[in-house]
């Protein structure tokens, strides 16, 4: 029976090797320690800020809307964020339980929201601000004790090195021609100035490959120049493809991972750290109109269905062009964070639990106990499949006695009304030793 065990445990190794191919190569302990420390965090903010903030109509207003580089660029000026501040917004984002930062550094309009020799389309040299937000949110990350991201657009509208085009950009009205190799080191150069300007980065967050899959874009010569300048940095793609050679984590799109509602999350699950983003309302980059903004019970779900896929939940907020959170997203950030405060045992440091997630609920495990989160179930009693080697069981809340018992190869579970909680009922499986 053993050696039947073994066998299969031994396969389901080299199995994992083989669709994993991002693991192929050996990792340094340093990057090893940062995705054990990614996965330990389980909850991050996002951060959408950019020229596209003055319009006001998301981070895709240029292309939506067929504004051509001319006159988009006159939105530079209008640009003044001088309420932005750092020291808040990074208090905002640990105020809601978040471990991690990660900020829009440039997006698929090209503009780079840090002070970059490369370009003067950038926010030092182009707008009256002329100041560096992300020098000023490194720093404050640093004091607070928060890691930060930096979120980097592959695809660049405004750069006319960024030719062939892909499947958008058409309307920007670009010179027919230019020189990919060329776009590609400026965007190593770029890259290079941040991971070399500030401080400790803990990843960069790809975007925009999508664009045009096909084209080569040198990936391995810039993953590994990242490796290189900081071998903990966590490089991460959002391609909607499996994970390629170098990446580190892999991440999905308003998807938790496996699902596909946004109908681009195709690629399978890999075996790296995972990492599901989604919007506070529907847009990422800020949207005046947009007043459609998730509930914080929805927001939770979503956040436990995350840490019991296993992944990582990185939620947006999307400041205007002074610099501010919305008062929706920050009351909703506040709030969640009041739930972490009492919850978080059961979210952070944990792995995705023995029993795949449910209709009703998920689970999470940490050390010997695993804790069941019933986010959708009505009903007294919950029949769960057996988990193996529990001893004991207790509500996570009040710490009292849970009533569990066998039953025909499964568990079931009795929810009396006073232990029952209306966003997360949660169960603490004991688990005994061998
Ligand atoms: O930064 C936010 C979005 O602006 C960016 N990613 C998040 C984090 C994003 N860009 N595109 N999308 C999200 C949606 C992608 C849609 C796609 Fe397609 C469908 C890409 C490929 C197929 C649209 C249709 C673009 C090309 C064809």
């Amino acid at each position: 029976m053993r050696v039947v065990r073994n066998v299969l445990i031994g396969f389901s190794f080299l199995l994992s090797i083989w669709l994993s191919p991002a693991q192929t190569t050996p990792v340094p302990s340093t990057n090893q320690q940062s995705r054990q420390w990614f996965q330990d965090a389980r909850f991050g903010m996002f951060i959408h800020w950019g020229v596209y903030s003055v319009p006001a109509d998301g981070e895709w207003v240029m292309q939506i809307k067929k504004i051509p580089v001319s006159e988009y660029e006159k939105y530079a000026p209008q640009f003044n964020p001088t309420e932005f501040n750092a020291a808040e917004i990074v208090a905002l984002a640990k105020s809601a339980g978040m471990k991690y930062i990660t900020i829009t550094s440039k997006h698929h309009d090209g503009f780079a929201m840090f002070g970059t020799h490369q370009s003067k389309w950038n926010i030092v040299d182009a707008t009256p601000y002329a100041k560096d937000p992300l020098k000023q949110l490194a720093e404050e990350c640093r004091k607070q004790g928060i890691k930060l991201f930096f979120y980097y657009s592959q695809l660049d509208w405004h750069n006319p090195d960024y030719y062939p085009l892909g499947e958008t950009g058409h309307s920007a009205g670009r010179p027919e021609g230019g020189d990919f190799d060329h776009y590609l080191d400026f965007m190593d150069a770029q890259l290079t100035e941040l991971l070399t300007n500030y401080g400790d980065v803990a990843g960069i967050w790809f975007d925009g490959m999508w664009d045009k899959p096909k084209a080569d874009w040198r990936l391995q010569r810039t993953y590994s120049l990242i490796h290189k300048l900081q071998p903990a940095a966590l490089v991460g793609s959002n391609h909607h493809s499996a994970p390629f050679e170098g990446e580190d984590f892999q991440m999905f799109e308003k998807d938790l991972p496996g699902a596909n509602t946004a109908g681009f999350n195709k690629a399978g699950v890999s075996q790296l750290p995972l990492e599901t983003c989604e919007t506070i309302n529907g847009s990422w980059g800020y949207n005046a109109n947009d007043h459609n903004f998730k509930s914080v019970p929805e927001l939770i779900h979503y956040l436990v269905r995350a840490a019991g896929s296993n992944a990582n939940f990185l939620l947006n907020v999307g400041p205007n062009s002074h610099g501010q959170v919305q008062a929706e997203a920050v009351e909703r950030l506040h709030a969640v964070g009041e739930w972490m405060q009492k919850n978080g045992a059961t979210i952070y440091g944990t792995r995705g639990g023995p029993i795949s997630p449910r209709v009703w609920g998920v689970t999470t495990e940490k050390g010997s106990e695993v804790y069941v989160h019933i986010l959708n179930w009505k009903d007294d009693y919950l029949a769960v499949p057996q988990v193996s080697g529990i001893k004991g069981a207790r509500w996570f809340r009040s710490g009292e006695k849970a009533d569990i018992t066998p039953l025909n190869g499964g568990m079931l579970l009795k929810i009396p009304e006073r232990q029952r909680d209306p966003v997360d009922t949660i169960v603490v499986l004991e688990r005994g030793g061998s």
